[in-house]
């Protein structure tokens, strides 16, 4: 499926754009199984400092991650992802030409409890300086539904400023947009067929619900950039040099 010019205005219009089955059920379960016993190793090596950040603290049963940084470094299958076709066409769509991906994340959200992701936008993350040349495109590995946490937006969005996020003070590291700005804000569900990709705008802000349901629902989020944008003034450290040049 190629961008046309609807889903273009589309995604000018929204900040968002779901495109769905970009990738099959081979490719997704081959990104499973890897994520998978790389996330067993990385839990059992997981140092007591770094618990807070990576363990789920809503499930409780059990101990599991809720997320991975830069999979598309440290994973094949993730890499492959990340420099296929069709996704890259609609990445340049986006952004223009010459991109690269900047960041990863692998999302868990566990069955039974898998929590929250707190409203935010990625370019007050990011500090890029250029808040048109990023886009995120987050991969459904496993069909995102309202009660398995699919992502919510807040339509339009995109077209304002990046605002200051604030962090409970336990922890510095979970960004996100102040209750007030969000009370004036609807955010809008936007579930994703396994296989699917959902774009987004770097301003757009985002979050994703709770895991209510007995389904897993995994998704890797690649960060890209275009060739003029830079990062000037990050929220958090990023390692640039795991910048991955795709074209
Ligand atoms: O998958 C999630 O729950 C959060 C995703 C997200 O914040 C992102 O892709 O930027």
């Amino acid at each position: 499926m190629q961008p046309t010019a609807a889903d273009l205005a589309s995604y000018r219009h929204h900040g968002h754009l779901t495109v769905p089955g970009l990738f099959d059920a081979a490719t997704t379960d081959a990104a499973i199984a890897d994520i998978e016993a790389w996330g067993r190793t990385f839990l059992a090596e997981l140092p007591p400092a770094r618990r807070a950040w990576y363990v789920d603290g809503g499930v409780k049963a059990r101990e599991v991650l809720r997320k991975l940084d830069n999979p598309h470094h440290h994973r094949e299958p993730v890499r492959a992802m990340a420099r296929n076709d069709a996704l890259v066409q609609w990445v340049e769509a986006l952004i223009g030409p010459g991109v690269s991906v900047y960041f990863s994340q692998i999302f868990f959200k566990s069955p039974e409890g898998g929590g929250p992701k707190p409203a935010h936008q990625d370019n007050f993350y990011f500090g890029p300086s250029d808040l048109e040349g990023v886009v995120t495109a987050w991969i459904a590995l496993d069909d995102s539904t309202i009660d398995n946490g699919c992502l919510f937006f807040g339509e339009g969005t995109h077209l304002g400023p990046v605002i200051p996020h604030i962090a409970p003070p336990d922890e510095p590291f979970n960004l996100q947009l102040p209750a007030d700005v969000l009370a004036r804000q609807p955010m809008v569900s936007a579930p994703v067929p396994r296989g699917g990709v959902s774009f987004h705008h770097g301003n757009t802000f985002h979050q994703s619900g709770p895991n209510h349901s007995t389904r897993w629902r995994r998704a890797c989020a690649l960060h890209y950039v275009n060739a003029r944008t830079t990062f000037d003034h990050p929220a958090l450290p990023y390692d640039a040099a795991l910048r991955l040049r795709i074209t």
